[in-house]
This record gives structure tokens, C-alpha cells and sequence, in this order.
């Protein structure tokens, strides 16, 4: 009996190895439209590795797709609506990829209070050697984190944070049963911590809540991390108040238009950028490429899956 046929965009050959062990695999990474014509038809499953859109098009293209495995936690880029309506299940990979993704929220984080990306180009520009050491940072000992999105990231960041002597606050659309002090309101907490760490997922309701009214909050002693989503900063009100000094340093793991990452952006020596790698070893990467292909091979058994999305779970 022939096996059925799974898309796959992106991920790694052992992403791929795995899934053709249960799939005939069309690999669309290179030529996305030259495999749906040539197989759209007949696709019943899609893994997903990737930010670009997936919509309603898209899914129409693929009439038999019953199920969209994306690799990664966040799944805003895939029109969930669009995917419900037609009886098409979306699956994520959650909590596999918290540790190393927490890590990177403290990596920029200290990053920034450290100076860090400065002095090391003060160094590689020679400077050391001929100016002497550069201007002190600052110890994070004894400020106060401000997490946007205490969910399972969130969390994580939160406990790893206690060896650092620093507070914890967090904001989110509902108060939780953690040690915590809970801001309802974004802009209050802003003014009140010394670090903006935004771990929060992208879409509309969050999109640009960090504006510039909370990152005037933040200040200019303030710092933003963001390894959520880019959607949720305003790109352009972060530049301009760096540029103006009314916010201290930033650390961005993700940006607005990915892989585009503003040249102004480049400029500013107290800013750490990364291309999108918060969940980037190979560890991780290998344990989330495993569950998104044991979400598509448990579903083929038997019609449920490891990891629904939230929308999904009772389907
Ligand atoms: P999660 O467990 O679902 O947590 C999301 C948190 O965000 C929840 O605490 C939620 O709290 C809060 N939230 C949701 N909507 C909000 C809103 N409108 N305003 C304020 N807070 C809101 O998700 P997770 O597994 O921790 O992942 C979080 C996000 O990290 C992902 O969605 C993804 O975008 C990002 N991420 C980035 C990388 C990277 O490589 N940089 C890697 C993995 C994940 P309430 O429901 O109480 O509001
Ligand atoms: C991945 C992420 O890099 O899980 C997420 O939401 O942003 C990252 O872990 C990405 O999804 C892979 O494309």
C-alpha cells in the first residue's frame, strides 16, 4: 500500500528521515507552488517549519489536508480559523523548547545590563589596548523583571531568574497563582520595573502593546528583551526612543518584518540583536522536529494528536 503524502517545509534531515518513515514526503522548502501543482491534491499532511503566512490559499490548495503540524510553539503565521473551518487540526511543539528559550531571554538580558555587545566591539576595534577598559555597566542584582506573557516560557525565565537576586513582576490578561506581583496594566508595570521582558505570543492582541507610551515608562535606565514575537513592539517607537535615550538598551531575539531587521536598529552599540535563535541548539531543535512528526504520525494512527493548539483540543 502506498503511503500518504505529507508536505514538508523547512526543518532537518532527520525531520525529513523520520517522516518518511511513515509519509511519502513532498518537500516544498525550495519550490512551495511547484510541489502543490504537482501534489496538492492529493496532501493530507503538512508540516510546517517557518513564519511565513499560512493561510486559507494555502490551505485550499491542499483539499485533503487534515492536519498542520508547525514546528515551533508559536503558531500565529497559520490562520487557525481559516484551518477549523475546514476540519483541518494545527498542532504545535510547547514546552520542549522552554529551557532553551528562557536561556536566551537571560543571555540578552545580561547582555544588556553587562554591555556586553559594546565592550566586545570596543575590544575587537582595539580599543582596550589603546583607550584603557571602557565605561562600567550595571548589576542586575536587586532590579526588578518585568515578564509580558508568564506562560510556560515565561515561567521558566521566571525561576531561573531567582539566582540572579533580581524582583519578578508579570503582566498578562489574567492574574495567576504564582509568587509574583501581577500588573493588569502593561504601561503601570513598565513604569515600575527596570526590565521589560516580553516572552508573549504574536496576533492581534498583542499586537504593539509595547509602544511608545510603555517604553517611555520603561525609561532611560530601562531595558527591553523580547524573544516573544516582534509583532508586539512597536519596531518603529523602539527606534526612536533609543535613538532619543528615553529607553537605556534593548535585547531582540525577534523582529517585526523577519528576516528584515531595520538598519537604524544596527546602529546602536547598547542594543543585542539575534536572528530569531531563542530556540536554536541542536538539542532543541532535534526535540521539536520529533514532536511535530509524532503529532502527524500519532494523528495517522489514530486520529488525535500529542500537542493540539489550545483552538484545536476538542477537535
Ligand atoms: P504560553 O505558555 O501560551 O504563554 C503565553 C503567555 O502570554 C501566557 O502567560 C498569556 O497569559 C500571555 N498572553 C497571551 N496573550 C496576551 C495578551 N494579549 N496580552 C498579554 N499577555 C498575553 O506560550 P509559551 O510556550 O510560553 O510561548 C510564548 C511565545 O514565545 C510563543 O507564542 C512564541 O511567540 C514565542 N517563542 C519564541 C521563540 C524564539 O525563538 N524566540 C521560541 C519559542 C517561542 P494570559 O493568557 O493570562 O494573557
Ligand atoms: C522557532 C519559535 O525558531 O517556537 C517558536 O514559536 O519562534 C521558534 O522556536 C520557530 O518556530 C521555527 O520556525
Amino acid at each position: 500500500m502506498s503511503k500518504p503524502k505529507a508536505l514538508l517545509v523547512g526543518g532537518t534531515e532527520r525531520t525529513k528521515e523520520r517522516l518518511a518513515q511513515a509519509f511519502e514526503v513532498v518537500d516544498g522548502s525550495v519550490d512551495l507552488d511547484a510541489a502543490l501543482d504537482a501534489h496538492g491534491q492529493e496532501i493530507g499532511y503538512f508540516l510546517y517549519f517557518g513564519h511565513a503566512p499560512c493561510g486559507a490559499a494555502l490551505m485550499d490548495r491542499m483539499p485533503e489536508l487534515r492536519l498542520i503540524s508547525n514546528y515551533g510553539v508559536g503558531y500565529d503565521a497559520i490562520d487557525v480559523d481559516a484551518a477549523i473551518e475546514r476540519g483541518i487540526m494545527v498542532t504545535h511543539t510547547p514546552s520542549v523548547l522552554d529551557d532553551e528559550v528562557a536561556n536566551t531571554a537571560i543571555l540578552l538580558m545580561l547582555m544588556a545590563a553587562r554591555n556586553a555587545t559594546a565592550d566586545e566591539a570596543y575590544l575587537r576595534a582595539g580599543r582596550w589596548e589603546s583607550e584603557g577598559s571602557p565605561p562600567l555597566s550595571r548589576s542586575v542584582r536587586g532590579l526588578t523583571v518585568g515578564i509580558v506573557g508568564l506562560g510556560r516560557i515565561g515561567k521558566a525565565a521566571a525561576e531561573k531568574l531567582n539566582v540572579f537576586g533580581v524582583e519578578i513582576a508579570y503582566h498578562g490578561r489574567s492574574k495567576q497563582d504564582v509568587p509574583y506581583r501581577y500588573f493588569a496594566d502593561l504601561k503601570d508595570m513598565a513604569s515600575k520595573v527596570d526590565i521589560l521582558m516580553s516572552i508573549a505570543p504574536g496576533g492581534p492582541s498583542t499586537h504593539h502593546i509595547i509602544n511608545a507610551e510603555v517604553l517611555a515608562a520603561l525609561g532611560p535606565r530601562g531595558m527591553l528583551i523580547n524573544v516573544g514575537r516582534g509583532s508586539v513592539v512597536d519596531e518603529e517607537a523602539l527606534i526612536a526612543a533609543l535613538e532619543s535615550g528615553a529607553l537605556g538598551a534593548a535585547g531582540l531575539d525577534v523582529f517585526e518584518h523577519e528576516p528584515h531587521v531595520p538598519a537604524k536598529l544596527m546602529t546602536f552599540p547598547n542594543v543585542t540583536l539575534l536572528p530569531h535563535v531563542g530556540s536554536a541548539t541542536v538539542e532543541t531543535r532535534r526535540a521539536m522536529g520529533d514532536l511535530a512528526v509524532d503529532n502527524l504520525t500519532k494523528f495517522l494512527k489514530d486520529g488525535t494528536a500529542i500537542t493540539p493548539v489550545p483552538e484545536c483540543k476538542d477537535q
